[in-house]
């Protein structure tokens, strides 16, 4: 490898994967000068096209590819817009004599990077598959069965065992959000997954480059010739398609049993909103043309999620504002509504799921649903009071503000309190319960397979057990949508009170 770098469980967020120096064997890679001078090589450009690096590097790459080949890279550099655009050409015929090659074009730095695998021919048949994808999937109802679709329709065009729609939580964290499957397989719908498992870096890099395959997770990764420049530096693989991956996550997936793996980033406004994860077991390496409609798929889906969420946002806050009027013409009729914590629950856990609310109005208590006791409520009400005025507060996580509150997790880890009024301070407070209740938990173990040197950590169920961990004693986190609710809730209150008090007011004149 390029980098004297360790890798182990504890600092895997700083592999620097993107230069890892090596190709997959199902392809081969040179790297050209600006001035089209053969400046890297993978070292099984042999198998491929019967050159050794050594006979090719620093030569003219005139001298080696088909003047058609030199003619056609030429014409599609000049396309490349952009810092991470990749340009690609199915069926080129790159040496005289030797069977065409589909290819992919792109800069790394001021390199020109060619990489290169037998031509598959079949680039009409995926690319008329992905009309007939994307028009089944926009008749699809509902979020859940858009993503459902989303996960049937990559897995009928890649043909792997196993599709997720896997998808980030604020911090990183994951959770399998819907599954295509062979038949026979375990699912793993509903799991979670910690940030570490797709470290940082490698979110950064899925951000820009948006697809990946590892053809066989047994396959002996192949070393680029030379591996540093005279500079020192090693070759940027950031937007290569025949990257080998990180020795880790092989090891994660060896030890999964799985010997394939492919996944498509899912962006959305400009952020990773997940990914289509996807595990075969045993080899298996779609065609160019096939992966290059599954990457299509992909940047389709996104956007139609995209368009999705906005108009369930704007679904939502219609729907919130209908809330806001409802809780202020009751509440004006009839004031008493404000202390009746069940009623105030069937209002409002309709735009902000909760699992049960508390009043505190004057000293006085109401509960419904799951909450603490009186004492606790007391304890949480003081905590309240010491915190900002006149605003929304919300925690996910209790017992890391208030430690006595741990000792009722199970009905209130995480709180969003809607303060009533200055002074004195009244409150109704939404409390959700630990997340850990409603989460479905890894199913059987796994089949014990030869762990690699890191152990059992790296599997699925060790993650998931790893998640469960960290996310122990804490609720589900309010939405940023939800805040915005809570806040517009918090001002219609605060007008029906103050208008009460003004009304109580003037009746007393
Ligand atoms: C990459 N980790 C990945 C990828 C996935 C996962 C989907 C993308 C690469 C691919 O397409 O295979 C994680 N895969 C999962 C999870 C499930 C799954 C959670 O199927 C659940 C069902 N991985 C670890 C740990 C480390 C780690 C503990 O589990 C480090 C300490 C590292 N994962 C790691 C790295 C990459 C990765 C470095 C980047 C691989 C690359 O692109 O080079």
């Amino acid at each position: 490898p390029a980098q004297d770098f360790a890798v182990d469980l504890s600092n895997c967020d700083r592999e620097p994967i993107h230069v890892l120096g090596t190709v997959q064997p199902f392809g081969f890679l040179i790297a050209l000068t600006a001035d089209w001078l053969v400046s890297r090589v993978s070292a099984n450009s042999a198998d491929h096209i019967g050159l050794s690096p050594e006979q090719m590097l620093g030569r003219p790459i005139s001298g080696i590819f088909s003047g058609e080949a030199v003619h056609s890279l030429r014409n599609r550099i000049t396309l490349l817009r952009g810092p991470d655009a990749v340009e690609r050409i199915f069926s080129l015929t790159l040496v005289d004599g030797i069977a065409p090659f589909d290819v992919a074009v792109h800069f790394s730095g001021s390199l020109v990077v060619i990489e290169a695998e037998p031509a598959s021919h079949d680039e009409m048949e995926a690319s008329s598959m992905v009309r007939s994808m994307v028009s089944r999937l926009g008749q699809t109802q509902g979020m859940a069965a858009f993503l459902r679709d989303g996960a049937r329709q990559v897995r009928a065009l890649t043909g792997f065992d196993r599709v997720m729609v896997y998808r980030f939580a604020e911090g990183g964290d994951g959770e399998v959000v819907a599954e295509a499957l062979r038949p026979g397989i375990d699912s793993f719908f509903g799991l979670h997954y910690p940030a570490s498992d797709i470290p940082a870096q490698a979110r950064a890099l899925y951000l820009r480059n948006i697809f990946r395959v590892i053809a066989d997770v047994q396959a002996q990764p192949v070393p680029i010739v030379p591996q540093l420049d005279p500079s020192g530096a090693a070759l940027d693989m950031s937007l290569c398609l025949t990257r080998a991956v990180s020795p880790i996550h092989i090891e994660y997936l060896g030890n999964m049993g799985v010997g394939a793996s492919l996944s498509i980033s899912i962006v959305v406004e400009g952020r990773l909103w997940g990914l289509f994860a996807c595990h075969h077991y045993g080899p298996r390496l779609p065609s160019f043309a096939q992966r290059s409609a599954a990457e299509l798929f992909g940047q389709i889906f996104s956007m139609m999620l995209e368009n999705r969420e906005r108009s369930e946002t704007s679904a939502y806050e219609g729907k919130a504002r209908q809330v806001a009027d409802r809780l202020m013409s009751a509440v004006a009729q009839d004031h008493d509504l404000l202390s009746n914590a069940r009623w105030l629950g069937e209002v409002i856990f309709d735009t902000i799921p909760a699992d049960g609310v508390g009043v505190y109005i004057d000293g006085q208590m109401t509960f419904s649903g799951l909450a603490p006791d009186e004492r606790s409520f007391a304890a949480i009400v003081a905590m309240l009071n010491r915190a900002a005025a006149g605003q929304v507060f919300t925690t996910d996580h209790m017992a890391r503000l208030l430690p006595e509150s741990s000792a009722h997790a199970d009905r209130a880890a995480g709180l969003l309190a809607i303060p009533l009024s200055r002074r004195p301070r009244d409150y109704v407070v939404l409390f959700r319960a630990e997340q850990l209740r409603s989460v479905r938990w890894a199913g059987s173990p796994e089949k014990h397979i030869e762990y690699g040197p890191n152990g059992p950590r790296l599997t699925p169920r060790k993650s998931f057990e790893q998640w469960s961990e960290l996310v122990r004693g804490a609720a589900v986190p309010f939405t940023a949508a939800e805040l915005r609710v809570a806040e517009a809730l918090r001002t219609a209150l605060l007008e029906v009170i103050l208008r009460l008090s003004d009304s109580a007011h003037d009746e007393r004149q």
